[in-house]
């Protein structure tokens, strides 16, 4: 974190927007110096990964709904839906594989707001990282709450944000949110697309609200609730779509699925 950063109270337009959209979005919140290091940073995480998938004792590789995924390096990796393409699509925690990445849950540009959303101090509930590289997968409309539920017992008590690390458009599988989508607590899912595909969100059964692209240049944050019902496309661009995707919770939880607390410095 650069040493000026500081901490940019959120609006009322921002509390607001949150409060009736069920997300807010800081355009540039983070710049050029601070995204370097970090898009260098996931290169080397995704390179790591391709080349542990590569040994011989590597975990194998499991399907659910058909698509791939694998444990390597202590994380959970989702590959690419094309079948064999060795790229990653996203995998969750990452945190672990890089300290410059670690040290960014502390940085007040994107646990400052959560923090003021949230009232109390914070840790950390999960983090995820997904690359959409060229050609990459949409990702379906979605809530994240039903998705979390198994494993935590408050919920109602977590905030998101997506950190671009590249611009990001409709061309490239920008972020889309449906607003006020989050007022109406779990929706209808399409029951029969398997054992996640069950957690999609069928939004031809959802009470109508804008639906929104996140178009926004690389740095950008979008600070988003568990509710609400979010999703991409597919990059149709030449270039990733790469973003971090980091949860906060009140302080003193251990992080989802897992036996450690991380609790955010303040
Ligand atoms: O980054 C995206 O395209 C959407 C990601 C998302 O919704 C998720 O990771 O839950």
């Amino acid at each position: 974190m650069p040493a000026e950063a500081a901490l940019d109270p959120i609006s009322s337009a921002e509390r607001e927007r949150y409060r009736e959209s069920g997300f807010f979005v800081r355009p540039g919140a983070l710049g050029p110096g601070d995204l370097a290091p970090l898009r260098a940073a996931v290169e080397a995480i995704h390179a790591r990964v391709v080349e542990a998938a590569g040994r011989v004792a590597a975990a194998p590789v499991e399907r659910i709904d058909d698509r791939r995924y694998q444990s390597l390096l202590g994380s959970t990796v989702k590959w690419e839906w094309r079948e064999g393409a060795p790229e990653i699509r996203s995998m969750e925690p990452f945190l672990h594989l890089d300290a410059r990445l670690e040290g960014l849950v502390d940085d007040v540009r994107l646990a400052g707001p959560a923090r003021e959303l949230l009232g109390e101090p914070l840790a950390l509930f999960t983090d995820k990282l997904n690359f959409k590289r060229p050609r990459g997968a949409p990702f379906p409309w979605h809530q994240d709450t039903p998705y979390w539920r198994f494993g935590c017992a408050h919920t109602d008590r977590l905030v998101s944000l997506q950190l671009y690390l590249d611009d990001a458009t409709r061309e490239n599988g920008c972020l889309w949110m449906i607003a006020g989508s989050h007022l109406h607590g779990d929706l209808p899912v399409h029951e029969d697309r398997g054992l996640l595909g069950r957690l999609y969100t069928d939004v031809d059964r959802v009470p109508a609200g804008e639906r929104v692209p996140i178009e926004a240049p690389g740095g950008s944050v979008v600070f988003f609730h568990g509710d609400v019902v979010h999703g991409s496309r597919s990059n149709r661009g030449a270039g990733s779509r790469r973003a971090l995707v980091l949860t906060y919770q009140p302080a003193g939880h251990p992080c989802w699925n897992r036996e450690d607390v991380r609790n955010i410095r303040p």
